[in-house]
């Protein structure tokens, strides 16, 4: 049963119309009877292995490695980093029981590894010769969130939380993995064409237990801003605590520097969501479960050699490496590319009799709706890759696009307030450095500080804080955020 996407609500109503898509395009059915937990669907596990492959190839690259610890932390060991727990206390699902019984120590459900993982780090770790040790691992952490849930944006099982921890034998090696993640993280959106600014948060909304946190916030079509990634150097906060402690090169002891760095599906509502349009998913090429579909058009009596093209064609592509599937349901072929459109297949080939007849097949691209014919010849393969290349590069620009549309530089308080009430997402505005200032800020823009800016292509030119009225030393942004 499938109902239609409501034209027009990709912008206008963004939020309903991501729970839509998600459901008709069967990504993820968020019909559980537990809040804050979804089905991933065949379609949508498919998206999210692609994505994971991604990152997963990303972070092999660059000498991480791929480990699997335990989910649940004894109460005694979560506990000890005070900061840490303090952070995560209203969040955290308490295991009590094993059967009947009443366990002595209470277990946490994960709703992150630090203490799952630095005991073990402490135990690894002997001397300055195990730096550096980065391991990730891609699993499902519990968070009891009581801001509203929303399917992949805010979930309380969170099934795709790739965690990367890392420890160093000092605050500069530690700073240099920070930004090798920052490099990782980058690469990771750009191949996912989603925009991004990479804000340092401010000191009141850092990770529990951090040193300072940086943020990737990108934007949803409905101007609202979205936290997918950050990276945290930790110092040796969590070091301290569990007596990661190594001997240094001359002999001396000093405590490991720590940074981890995290995604989750949130990374796929982001895709999803700077994608999409008014008929559904448009996939880039680099994770579409389908990267082409094969329609053959047949007539009466034409149908043979219409279908015998289709499977050459079909078997030459897939040979190639291309993700490719033919649709020779008995559906008519409008209903048919209704649906792949829908579920954002970025290539559609479609072969009818004339096109048997002038040895071509006709081609639609998704991002654009241009239709054209490619011969079949023995270039095909060629010609179908770099359509491919292009349709993943204009899916970014146009993303980009839209992403830089919603960004602008306020002057004032009240240059901001219009502005965010009109069609802008996120302001930036100079700042004194003050937090008495920022929070003030918040209050009369009535939006959230997101942070300051890192690079410096978003650094905005100095003027005055519109708060204080002193010198602006910094950029700050502001949006809603999710
Ligand atoms: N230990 C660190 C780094 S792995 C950590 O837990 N960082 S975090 O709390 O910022 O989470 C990492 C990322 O997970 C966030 O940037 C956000 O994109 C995503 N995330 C956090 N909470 C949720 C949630 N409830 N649902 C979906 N994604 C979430
Ligand atoms: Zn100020």
């Amino acid at each position: 049963m499938q109902t239609e996407i409501k034209k027009g609500k990709w912008k206008k109503n963004f939020s309903e119309w991501l729970s839509d898509i998600i459901s008709e395009a069967e990504i993820l059915d968020y019909r559980y009877p537990l809040k804050g937990c979804g089905v991933w669907q065949p379609y949508g596990f498919k998206i999210r292995n692609n994505t994971l492959k991604i990152i997963r190839d990303l972070l092999d690259e660059t000498g991480h490695d791929e480990t699997l610890f335990p989910l649940l932390i004894p109460d005694n060991i979560f506990a000890k980093e005070a900061i840490h727990v303090k952070g995560f206390e209203d969040e955290v699902y308490w295991i009590t029981h094993g059967g009947r019984t009443e366990l002595d120590v209470k277990l946490a459900l994960r709703p992150t590894s630090e203490t799952a993982m630095y005991p073990m780090f402490a135990k690894w770790i002997r001397s300055h010769a195990d730096f550096p040790l980065k391991v990730y691992q891609a699993v499902s952490v519990f968070r009891y969130e009581t801001k509203a849930t929303k399917p992949l944006i805010r979930v309380r099982e969170i099934t795709t939380f790739k965690e990367a921890h890392t420890a160093h034998g000092s605050w500069e090696d530690a700073e240099a993995q920070v930004k090798e993640a920052v490099e990782v993280y980058s690469r990771f959106f750009e191949q996912l064409g989603i925009s991004f600014i990479i804000s340092k948060r401010p000191e009141w909304d850092k990770f529990p237990g951090a040193v300072y946190t940086l943020a990737f916030d990108t934007l949803t079509p409905d101007r609202r801003s979205l936290q997918i990634g950050t990276v945290h150097n930790l110092g040796q906060t969590f070091a301290k605590t569990f007596e990661i402690e190594f001997e240094t090169k001359d002999g001396g002891r000093d405590f490991a520097y720590q940074t981890c760095y995290g995604i989750s599906e949130r990374t796929i509502a982001a895709l999803i969501a700077v994608h999409g349009d008014d008929t559904g998913l448009r996939l880039p090429p680099s994770i579409a479960p389908i990267q082409i579909i094969i329609i053959p058009i047949t007539f009466k009596g034409k149908e043979a050699k219409v279908n015998d093209v289709s499977k050459e064609v079909y078997k030459w592509l897939k040979t190639a490496g291309f993700r490719i599937k033919i649709d020779d349901s008995d559906a008519k072929p409008g209903k048919k590319f209704y649906n792949w459109e829908m579920k954002g297949v970025p290539l559609r080939i479609e072969i009818g009799p004339k096109d048997v007849e002038k040895k071509q097949i006709t081609y639609a691209r998704r991002d654009t709706s241009k239709k054209g014919t490619i011969p079949i010849s023995a270039s095909l393969f060629e010609d179908v890759k770099k359509i491919l290349d292009q349709i993943q590069e204009n899916l970014a620009l146009m993303a980009e696009k839209n992403f830089s549309e919603l960004i602008c530089i306020a002057k004032d308080v009240n240059d901001a307030k219009k502005l965010l009430e009109s069609d802008i997402g996120m302001v930036q505005i100079s700042w004194c450095g003050e937090k008495e200032c920022a929070l003030e800020l918040e209050e009369r823009v009535g939006v959230g500080v997101l942070g300051t800016p890192i690079d410096d292509k978003w650094k905005i030119k100095a003027g005055k804080c519109p708060i204080c009225d002193k010198k602006g030393i910094e950029t700050v942004n502001l949006g809603k955020a999710y």
